[in-house]
This record gives C-alpha cells, sequence and structure tokens, in this order.
C-alpha cells in the first residue's frame, strides 16, 4: 500500500472551459493558492480483483468509481500492467460543495498511483496527468502559488502547471463553508455547457489571459490593491459567463452575497483582502496572515455560515513518510 497527500487549490485566475474535452485540456491557463487546511490522504493497494474506491469511510457511487477506473487506466496503458486497485481516499474538509475536493483528491491519486506502479514521473509529467483526471488537480501537485498552462499540443503534454516564484505578497485564505449539500450541476458539466451556450464564452477566455499578465505583475510587485482587482473580476466574470449558460448556472447562494460584500466593506476599511468563488456557495477571502482573524471574525457572522477555516499556503502532493 503506498499513501499520497495533496491540499486542494484555490484559482486567483480562474479556469472555466475546455479546449479538449477528452483529454481534458484547458482553453485557457489558470492562476492558484494551494491551502494546507483543505488535505486529502489516498492509499493505493494494488492485487485487488477490480477497482474499489473508499471515500469518506463509505464504499463510493458507481459513476465515482468508473472515474477512478479511468485515470488507472491511464497507467495501466502506459505500463502494461493490469492489476487493479483498492483506492481509500479521505478528506478533512466538505467533498462535491464547491471545495476543490477533485482537485486534491487527483493530485493525491496520481502521486500514490505511480509510485504503486513504481513509476518515476518529474513534477511537470505528474501535473499532465493529475489533469486527465481533473483540471484543477494539476495545479495541486505543486505548493505555494502556481501558474497553469493551456499549451497549444494536441495530445495536452504542454498543458501543464508549475509552481510560481518570485511572489512579493505573502497571502493566507479564510473559507466561509455554507452548507455542505452536493452541487446540482458540477463543474465538468458546468464548463461544458457554459462553452456550448454562453453568448460570453469567447470574450472570457480572452480576458483570462490578460489577467493571468496582471495578476503576475502584481504579486511580483507586491501590489495588493491590483491583485485584488483582478482576482474579484476573474471570479466575477468566471461566473458571469456561467450565469449566461442556458439555462444558466448560478452557484451564488444569498449568504455568497452577503460575504462579498463583507469583504468589500473590509477593503473600504483598509483590510487588504480579496474574494474568490469556485463552483460552489463557499467564500474564500485572500489576505496576508495579520489580516486572517480579522477577516474570520468578519465572515463568521451570518447564520448561513457553518464553519470559518483559516488557512496558509499549501505544501505539494507528496508520499506519506517523505520530508
Ligand atoms: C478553478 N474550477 O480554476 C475553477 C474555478 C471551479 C471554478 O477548476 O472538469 O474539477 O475536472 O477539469 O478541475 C473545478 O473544476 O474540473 C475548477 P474538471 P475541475 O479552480
Amino acid at each position: 500500500m503506498v499513501t499520497a497527500s495533496a491540499r486542494a487549490n484555490i484559482a486567483l485566475v480562474k479556469y472555466w472551459g475546455k479546449r479538449d474535452t477528452a483529454l481534458n485540456i484547458p482553453a485557457a491557463g489558470s492562476l492558484s493558492l494551494t491551502l494546507q487546511a483543505l488535505e486529502t490522504k489516498t492509499s493505493v493497494t494494488l492485487g485487488q480483483e477490480k477497482d474499489q474506491l473508499r471515500l469518506d469511510g463509505r464504499p463510493a457511487s458507481e459513476k465515482a468509481t468508473a472515474r477512478i477506473t479511468r485515470f488507472l487506466d491511464l497507467l495501466r496503458n502506459q505500463t502494461g500492467r493490469r492489476e487493479h486497485a483498492l483506492v481509500v481516499s479521505e478528506n478533512n474538509f466538505p467533498t462535491a460543495a464547491g471545495l476543490a475536493s477533485s482537485a486534491s483528491a487527483f493530485a493525491a491519486l496520481s502521486k500514490a498511483s505511480c509510485a504503486a506502479f513504481e513509476i518515476e514521473m518529474s513534477d511537470r509529467a505528474l501535473s499532465v496527468l493529475a489533469r486527465q483526471g481533473s483540471g484543477s488537480a494539476a495545479r495541486s501537485i505543486f505548493g505555494g502559488f502556481c501558474r497553469m498552462h493551456a499549451g497549444q499540443l494536441e495530445d495536452g503534454t504542454d498543458a501543464y502547471a508549475e509552481a510560481f516564484e518570485g511572489s512579493q505578497i505573502q497571502l493566507s485564505a479564510v473559507i466561509a463553508c455554507t452548507d455542505a449539500e452536493e452541487k446540482e450541476v458540477g463543474s465538468t458539466e458546468g464548463m461544458e455547457r457554459t462553452k456550448e451556450t454562453s453568448p460570453y464564452h469567447d470574450s472570457w477566455l480572452k480576458q483570462v489571459d490578460l489577467d493571468l499578465e496582471q495578476a503576475s505583475e502584481a504579486l511580483r510587485s507586491g501590489d495588493m490593491e491590483q491583485l485584488s482587482a483582478v482576482v474579484e473580476g476573474s471570479c466575477l466574470s468566471m461566473h458571469a459567463n456561467a450565469m449566461a449558460a442556458r439555462p444558466g448556472l448560478i452557484y451564488f447562494k444569498p449568504v455568497t452575497l452577503w460575504a462579498i460584500e463583507r469583504v468589500r466593506s473590509l477593503r473600504k476599511a483598509g483590510v487588504p483582502v480579496c474574494f474568490s468563488i469556485d463552483a460552489g456557495p463557499h467564500l474564500v477571502a485572500f489576505c496576508p496572515l495579520e489580516a486572517q482573524s480579522r477577516v474570520a471574525t468578519e465572515l463568521g457572522q451570518h447564520p448561513d455560515v457553518r464553519q470559518v477555516l483559516k488557512s496558509e499556503p499549501g505544501d505539494g502532493a507528496k508520499i506519506e513518510g517523505d520530508a
């Protein structure tokens, strides 16, 4: 048995849309921060009769297990080995409610299953592998800030993530968790619907490249004001694009708008903070560590915020027991 851990990441510049669905290649790049507090541990034991997945202590659905089988087939095809696996995965945060669980899950599974099949891979190759499980998982191979490239090659080998170096801004996160129900439309389906039906999708894709440039510049020059404008702009443009799909995708709840308003009031009062929201109702606030407690106290003051998580930047995926 091999066990690996990985942590979820939240994008500062969002990914929404694929250029190749079968190979799961994003249509644009993205930029993220890996978060220590959102951890998945996954163990892989080969030599089973069929692939099995246990998720948070229970047998997983057939759909989730089939996704794992498709992923493990990539490694079986590469090695010529035919063994099936028991995959046991535990998250320390609510799954499938828009808290990026597929990112940490497929990053941890990539790391653990490569070790189980005795395949040596560079972090870049691991990132390409993880991407085929879930687009955002490519970024969770790395710790801290991370830049994902959409690449141009048809086979997706240049669609990988890498650590983003040189940031003058140290960010921590505060996550306002609302309810933890499973969302109605998952990211994969939501992205496809948006690409097919939203009249704003092409403009969104063009905007991502500008946002990536400006966010990188803001991080490297230490300009939190510029970073906040880009991060919130990227998030709201992504949601506007998804809302414009037919039928429209609305991931916000009333409490999400309340939390946006709170973050903006804090910023007006001089606290360096900005927000982002994934395909779910939770809000993630990014701020320097010194502002974390103040932001957490503020975001906890609504009855629909069930839990406030604080996180520092997280480590990349690793085999348990390794440093
Ligand atoms: C992101 N999200 O950049 C964006 C923002 C959610 C909102 O990447 O279909 O689970 O597996 O590639 O990675 C979530 O989508 O989608 C995501 P697939 P994934 O973090």
